[in-house]
């Protein structure tokens, strides 16, 4: 007989861990699939050495339980992956979940069954179990994007993705390696593995932002601070447009109202703070393209005070908008490339021709490597989703129905597809804020609706198409107003050959969401219910 639950949760990451927590306290009857040996999502895969958040540890945490959020003790700035897998497996055993996870468990197909109301959800295995609701909390970054690059299959030495990093330490010491991107992954990894590596290549097709983190242990007293006003400090990081940091200042004024030597002072109080602040520094940065330029040349100038060889640094200075592609935040990145060993290749100029069994060739030259890297990044935001063949009614396939770019009503639910939510998906802010705070707003809003739909006795909810088209224009709308749409970036899909262009986060944060009875009965009908 095949197994029946009120919900099925795809995904035992950050999100789908909170969303099993909060499920259970529905009342429903859940399992979770995750393809993974254990819990963690991104932490569980990207394992590369020097990986980190880049969000602070006191804001990169679960605020669902007022207990752990006080237990638990956080080290430094920024928690490194080991700790915050350390806290996840910490969570999981806490709150008894691992009991309703299938771990080693892909799930295939998903397909709606009209006439009962029921989604049939197949795993890769073949198994076969039903559920009334599906919740896709199948991260953003998730499905990792290996370039398709001639001659991969004949390299002789080892080839590793940073988010498909080997659980067992991989041995990089007196080798020649090669990493390919320099996205915010590369920029993690590369310090590290130049301490590591005999030579350390660097292939480089477009230079990235990289904004000093200033890592450091946590201050026993900050620490303190928080947690005795917690709440407090929840709710005024949920005001912000990033859904943080709202410990730092903020300078809402223009850069042109104040003289060179002002502006100057307020770059490097911003800079000097670490991590992504020198975006708050000015209140045009990301909508107006001089303001930006101005900010965009500090950065550059940082870069040619850090690194000795003119070329190199002219080499790793970004030409587009600062912020336009996500900043990369990183310790010693400029830094590494005055060491002996560390070369920068120009794949921009030069591009990577193929992998041949002895190592890497561009279009100016051979490099001979034992181990290549990829840092190449995520098909964002619709890979894992599109990943899984999903039919909702008349067998119609989100892929189809998402042919010319991802289309949601608030990123939860797509017209089409009842009783099927999309975690932190396209058309909400997800990426473009503090992801466990993005997490902790789509978890609490589909338990209230789980909750809400089983009181009032409501068999099914299905976004409506007006609410779908009406909240695209809003999210295209809102971004056309910055500079995000002004360049190449995955936040666009632009990262994925053939993958439709289409602006996919949403900008801000603050109520950017109804509850869900506002939005299915209220005066706006964004959601339609179905009673028996
Ligand atoms: O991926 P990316 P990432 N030949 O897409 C290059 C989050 N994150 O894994 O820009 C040569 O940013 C590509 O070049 P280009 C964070 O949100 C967070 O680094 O396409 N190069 C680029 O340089 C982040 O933004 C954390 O020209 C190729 C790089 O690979 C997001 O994940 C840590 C290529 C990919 O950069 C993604 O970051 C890590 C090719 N064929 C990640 N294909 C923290 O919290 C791609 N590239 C710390």
């Amino acid at each position: 007989m095949t197994d029946s639950f009120d919900v099925v949760i795809v995904g035992a990451g950050l999100g789908g861990i909170q969303m099993l927590h909060q499920v259970r306290q529905v009342g429903l009857t859940v399992r979770v699939f995750e393809a993974g040996s254990g819990a963690g999502g991104t932490w569980h895969w990207n394992r590369y050495p020097g990986a980190r958040c880049d969000v602070e540890s006191l804001e990169y945490s679960y605020q669902f339980s007022e207990e752990l959020q006080q237990d638990w003790e956080w080290t430094r700035r920024y928690s490194s992956q080991p700790e915050i897998l350390r806290y996840i497996d910490h969570v999981v055993e806490r709150f008894d979940l691992d009991r309703d996870i299938r771990y080693h468990t892909r799930v295939e197909a998903l397909t709606y069954d009209e006439r009962a109301g029921r989604w049939t959800v197949r795993t890769e295995a073949g198994d076969e179990v039903v559920a009334r609701f599906v919740i896709m909390a199948t991260g953003c970054l998730s499905s990792a994007n290996v370039p398709d690059i001639a001659g991969r299959e004949t390299f002789a030495g080892e080839i590793h993705h940073t988010a498909r990093w080997p659980k067992q330490p991989v041995d990089l010491s007196g080798k020649r390696v090669g990493v390919v991107g320099t996205g915010s992954s590369g920029v993690q990894a590369i310090p590290v593995i130049a301490q590591q590596a005999e030579e350390l290549y660097v292939f480089q097709r477009t230079a990235a932002y990289t904004l000093p983190a200033r890592d450091q242990p946590l201050d026993p007293e900050l620490r303190a601070a928080v947690k005795a006003d917690y709440a407090g400090f929840r709710a005024r990081n949920s005001a912000m447009p990033t859904a943080g940091l709202s410990r730092y200042p903020t300078n809402p004024s223009s850069i042109f109202l104040v003289s060179a030597a002002e502006r100057e002072a307020a770059l490097e109080y911003f800079w000097g703070l670490g991590g992504p602040l020198v975006l708050r520094s000015f209140g045009d940065i990301m909508s107006d393209p001089r303001a930006n330029e101005l900010v965009s040349d500090f950065v550059r100038g940082k870069i040619r005070q850090i690194v000795r060889d003119p070329e190199v640094a002219d080499l790793l200075s970004p030409k587009q908008p600062i912020g336009c592609k996500r900043v990369c935040i990183g310790t010693d990145y400029y830094e590494t490339f005055n060491r002996p060993g560390v070369h920068l290749v120009d794949v921009a100029s030069a591009p990577i021709e193929e992998i041949t069994p002895d190592g890497i060739r561009t279009a100016a030259g051979s490099h001979a490597l034992d181990v290549i890297v990829f840092a190449t990044g995520f098909d964002a935001m619709t890979g894992a989703l599109l990943g899984i063949d999903i039919r909702g009614r008349d067998s119609l396939s989100l892929k189809e129905m998402w042919s010319a770019g991802p289309r949601t009503y608030l990123g939860l639910g797509v017209p089409g597809f009842p009783n099927l939510f999309t975690m932190t998906g396209p058309g909400s802010p997800s990426v473009l804020t503090n992801m466990l705070v993005a997490i902790h707003q789509h978890a609490t809003w589909i338990a209230d609706c789980l909750q809400y739909l089983v009181d009032h006795d409501i068999s099914v909810i299905e976004a409506t198409h007006e609410a779908e088209d009406a909240w695209g224009m809003h999210v295209d709308e809102v971004a056309g107003k910055t500079l995000f749409p002004s360049c190449d970036s995955w936040y666009l899909g632009a990262n994925i050959p053939g993958k439709k262009r289409v602006f996919m986060p949403l900008v801000g944060f603050p109520a950017y969401a109804k509850t869900c009875a506002e939005v299915a009965e209220g005066g706006y009908r964004g959601f339609a219910l179905t009673r028996p």
